[in-house]
């Protein structure tokens, strides 16, 4: 089987020797001329605008897209050098109220690409994702997502989240926190809001990240008491704490005070109930809630830094075309609330066969 490549860009004249691997990579991987130039252009856009928008080097990974133990095609990672992308509303242009038709660069590759992942590069530091990393991939059969046969129900969805974080207006310390932790099997993720702001409400959500950092296999009721009795010596705060179970396709999910989650999906978009508390001084009896996923579905969590008005905006067909990255900074450049610091992620867990 045909090696990897990896490669460190710094800048366009290095990028063309990396472009001229990828197409010797590509034929000798067998796509047709015509696929070849579709991932060349598309790798170009992908590159170009992580250089011109990160200010950073690119870090290349270029290998064959396995699927099911055969090559399916290729797979191209991208990735930032952890300084990650301010102003990504001037790439995807996102100021047109989310008009997909104005994602201009990003849209072409989505439609060139058999699959593209856009996500916070997980190799940082998994608690306070700050790199961007892109996956492109593309199949030698060009229709390979509409073609692909229908498996059975399990690893039928597909997992993509974004998340962002900020301090309040002119606070140096961010009194919220996302703790996420995306394995193979589960995903797990936490919105925190230490109580108050600044350096007291930092610290208290910093150490609740800790405690869920050491803790991987516990039960919700079990990690809540260990959160509480740790964060009695601190502010305490609030949590919406989720598990996704990638086997059977179940949520899990528990609530303490006012950091809100969603699930929305074709038919239904609902707020999930929330229990009053604060972890640290007083905690309601904890009973973890279950939802068994059948269909596409998101799942949106945000403190209350941010206003839930952005509900009348977005219905579930808009956010189905969106990437969770363009969801959060769509949400996030518009209902967040000065006076707080303000926290969202978004989690796209959507089938494969559309
Ligand atoms: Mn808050």
């Amino acid at each position: 089987m045909l090696s990897s490549i990896s490669s460190t860009v710094k800048n366009e004249i290095e990028l063309k020797y990396i472009r001229d691997e990828l197409r010797q990579y590509c034929i000798r991987l067998g796509f047709k001329n015509d696929t070849i130039r579709d991932i060349i252009s598309s790798f170009d856009e992908l590159v170009i605008n992580v250089f011109k928008h990160t200010f950073s080097t690119v870090v290349i990974d270029i290998k064959p897209w396995l699927y099911e133990k055969q090559i399916n095609g290729i797979e191209i990672k991208v990735k930032d050098n952890g300084v990650g992308i301010k102003d990504i509303q001037k790439i995807i242009n996102f100021e047109e109220e989310g008009n997909i038709e104005n994602i201009t660069g990003i849209n072409y590759v989505m439609n060139h690409s058999s699959q593209l992942i856009i996500s916070p590069n997980p190799y940082i530091d998994e608690n306070t994702p700050s790199g961007l990393q892109i996956i492109f991939k593309k199949s030698f059969k060009s229709d390979f997502n509409k073609s692909r046969p229908k498996r059975s129900s399990k690893n039928k969805f597909k997992l993509e989240y974004y998340s962002k974080s900020h301090p309040k207006k002119g606070e140096s310390y961010n009194g919220d926190a996302i703790f996420i932790r995306d394995r193979k099997e589960e995903f797990v993720v936490a919105v925190i809001d230490g109580l108050g702001h600044g350096e007291k409400a930092s610290t208290s959500s910093k150490e609740a990240v800790n405690i869920l950092r050491q803790h991987k296999t516990v039960t919700f009721e079990n990690i809540i008491n260990k959160l509480h009795n740790h964060l009695t010596k601190f502010v305490g705060c609030q949590m919406f704490l989720a598990k996704i179970d990638k086997i059977n396709d179940i949520i899990k999910y528990v609530s303490i005070g006012n950091v809100q989650g969603y699930l929305l999906s074709k038919d239904d978009n609902i707020a999930l109930p929330t229990k009053r508390g604060v972890i640290g001084q007083n905690i309601p009896k904890i009973k973890e809630k279950k939802y068994q996923i059948r269909n596409d579905c998101i799942m949106i969590i945000h403190t209350d830094g941010i206003s839930k008005s952005w509900e009348r905006q977005y219905d579930f067909d808009a956010l189905v075309k969106m990437t969770p990255l363009s969801i959060v900074e769509g949400i996030h450049g518009k209902y967040i609330h000065d006076y707080d610091d303000s926290s969202i992620i978004v989690v796209k867990y959507l089938s494969y066969i559309k």
